[in-house]
């Protein structure tokens, strides 16, 4: 057992050694044209933003104060309809405003900067991929994001700065339709993913170059969709340790992945693809400039996929799909909007949820 370990570990350091590089290598040689970024939680860490899953400082080890019955109870729709107050404590600390986006996004702007980004996917709520200025049309928030709000039953849209006002007060902001509780347009365990997230049927075949950063790949259907690039697509993950496919060795031929801090790791990346200087002078200019408003409106978004962890073993799926939102209000609003539900399942009426 013993000496299985030290192989293992053995094998996943050699796959990480060199990693960076031969990437570097193919990005040099002008074979990533078409660069899709999948990230998490892991690339705010360095923004001072806890992550979700990290033993001790993530947030699920920090939720006693909540008082809630199970962690992901703070992200699960049921829950908040009998209780928002837990929800609403946590908004107040993670609202936009309060963080900076740092080298990472800086890194992933960069990658859009030289003409190679395809799409970023993330599953983040923080606002700071627009926030160091990767543009919307290139941007899919998956989980939804702070900058609009919506009555969590009817979904009708309710102004994103009242709505924040409210929560700052510890006030509840309430539907003007319907009474119910109106909540940002972070989408929980239960509800649908936003229309944009299924861009992604036409990205991953496209993709040349797909790298994953900061995620634990925990909540489907996200998570699945490093899967569907192509096989000869080189996949690189950057995180603190091998998750999703990369927990195999040996790895698929394609594969590669760095472990240890990321903002490390993105900066050894970035030197060697020539790129240090320029994200330095970018991050200088944009930090002292003028910087595009975290809170502008985005559009509703009409979802169509659920969420679900994939911890849970089943009862996710069935929970996502009884919770579809009615069409008309939804409808009427344009943009993307996510949630995450305490299943960690994000479903997609079109799409069967794995598990
Ligand atoms: P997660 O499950 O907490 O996983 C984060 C991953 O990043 C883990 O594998 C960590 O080991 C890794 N990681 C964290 N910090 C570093 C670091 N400095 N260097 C290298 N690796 C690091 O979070 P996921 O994103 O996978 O889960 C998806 C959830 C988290 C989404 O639905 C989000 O809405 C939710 N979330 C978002 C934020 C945010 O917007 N910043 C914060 C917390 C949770």
């Amino acid at each position: 057992m013993q000496a299985g370990q030290s192989s293992r570990s053995r094998s996943a350091k050699a796959s990480s050694r060199g990693g960076l590089a031969s990437v570097a290598r193919l990005v040099k040689l002008g074979r990533c044209k078409n660069v899709l970024v999948v990230a998490g939680a892991g690339i705010s860490t360095a923004s001072g933003i806890p992550d979700f899953r990290t033993p001790g400082t993530g947030l699920y080890a920090n939720l006693e104060k909540y008082n809630i019955p199970y962690p992901e109870a703070i992200f699960n729709i049921d829950y908040f309809s009998n209780d928002p107050q837990p929800f609403f404590s946590l908004a107040k600390a993670l609202y936009p405003g309060r963080h900076r986006p740092n080298y990472i996004h800086y890194f992933i702007r960069m990658i859009h900067h030289k003409g190679l980004l395809l799409r970023m996917y993330t599953q983040n709520i923080d606002g700071l991929e627009k926030l160091c200025g990767i543009p919307d049309d290139k941007l899919v928030e998956a989980h939804g994001s702070f900058a609009t709000a919506s009555c969590h039953l009817c979904y009708t849209p309710y102004p994103s700065e009242e709505a924040k006002n409210a929560i700052m007060n510890d006030d509840v902001p309430i539907c003007t339709f319907c009474a119910a509780t109106v909540k940002p347009d972070v989408v929980f365990f239960g509800e649908d993913l936003p229309q944009k997230y299924f861009l992604h049927t036409n990205d991953f075949p496209k993709a040349d170059l797909l790298i994953i950063m900061g995620t634990s790949l925990q909540i489907e259907p996200f998570a699945s969709l490093v899967n569907t690039v192509r096989a000869a697509v080189p996949r690189l993950l950057l995180n603190r340790h091998a998750v999703g496919p990369f927990q195999k060795v040996p790895l698929r031929r394609g594969d590669y992945m760095e472990l240890g801090n990321m903002e490390d790791t993105v900066r050894r990346f970035a030197e060697m693809l020539g790129w240090s200087h320029e994200i330095e002078d970018l991050m200088r200019s944009q930090e002292t400039g003028c910087v595009p408003t975290l809170m502008s409106s985005l559009p509703a978004v009409t979802a169509q996929t659920t969420c679900w962890n994939t911890e849970d073993s089943e009862p996710q799926c069935s929970m996502e799909t009884s919770k579809s939102r009615p069409a008309a209000p939804r409808a009427a609003s344009s943009g993307s909007e996510e949630t995450d539900s305490e299943t960690d399942s994000k479903s997609s009426a079109s799409s069967t949820p794995s598990n």
